[in-house]
């Protein structure tokens, strides 16, 4: 049975991080039984530590970058470890290998360009993960909001210059200037997307990939953060002729499922 180690929050499901979200989605549409271990953001590096799972990346100070998604995937039969890893692309890759009689998320020949768009995604969406910050830090728990708060103002001093997410500048200006970039940042994915709209809706047109669950993850995120009812997500809906209204409703299926673990 795999386990996914996500991080927990008060929004409605708990599950709300962009990135565990991609492996969830991928569980979920090659419908691979798992279930969720809950770790909130200080406990992250010893409990990967203690499963062995590697750091995805370095942090300023030389140390490891521990991060979720990370997968256990451990035998049931005889208590072997199959794979302990982390990061949503690798993960992605082992489980169309190990699991070959599921859909494949890696289509044959494509896999430099799916790891190309997976692990420069967040960079493309940078002004909305500015504003998914600032939003999404009194949606965790207690627990985790003052590492995340340190975290990611440190990730982003070089923009705001503060070591704390509340000290980011919002006025009302501010704002209106992060959604003005996140709408050009959208602007962007949806000309790319509109390359193969003559195929079908997805990155590779007819065919579901990771890259859509990538796509994907971003927008369940904003949804749940922002609320569904609100205003910034209903503007959000009605950007780019609906697109990404249709494409978080094209997921929902998996998104369902995903959470039953
Ligand atoms: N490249 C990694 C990035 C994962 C990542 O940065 N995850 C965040 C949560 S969305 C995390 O675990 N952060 C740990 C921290 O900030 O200490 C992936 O695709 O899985």
């Amino acid at each position: 049975m795999i386990t996914l180690f996500d991080i927990p929050s008060t929004a409605p499901g708990s599950a709300w991080s962009l990135n565990p979200w991609r492996t969830r989605l991928a569980l979920a549409y090659k419908g691979i039984p798992f279930r969720t271990e809950w770790v909130e953001y200080p406990d992250i590096r010893p409990v990967l530590q203690s499963h062995n799972i590697q750091p995805t990346g370095k942090l300023a100070d030389g140390s490891g970058y521990y991060s979720v998604p990370a997968i256990l995937d451990i035998d049931d039969a005889t208590g072997e470890v199959n794979t302990a890893l982390a990061d949503s692309f690798p993960i992605v890759k082992y489980l169309d290998e190990a699991y070959p009689d599921t859909p494949r998320l890696i289509p044959e020949g494509t896999s430099e360009d799916q790891e190309t768009f997976a692990r420069g995604y967040i960079r493309s969406i940078l002004p909305i993960l500015i504003i998914m910050i600032k939003v999404g830090l009194p949606k965790l728990n207690e627990r985790s909001q003052d590492h995340y708060s340190t975290a990611r103002a440190e990730d982003l001093f070089p923009l705001f210059k503060v070591k704390r997410v509340e000290k980011w500048p919002w006025s009302e200006e501010d704002q209106a200037k992060h959604w003005a970039d996140a709408k050009k940042a959208l602007d962007a994915l949806d000309e790319k997307l509109t390359a193969t709209d003559a195929k079908g809706p997805w990155y590779l047109g007819d065919r579901i990939s990771f890259a859509d669950f990538v796509i994907g993850a971003s927008l369940i995120w904003m949804e749940l953060l922002l609320g569904e009812e609100s205003e910034e997500w209903k503007n959000v809906t009605t950007w780019n002729g609906g697109r990404w209204k249709r494409f978080i409703e094209g997921i929902s299926e998996w998104r369902v499922k995903g959470l039953k673990n």
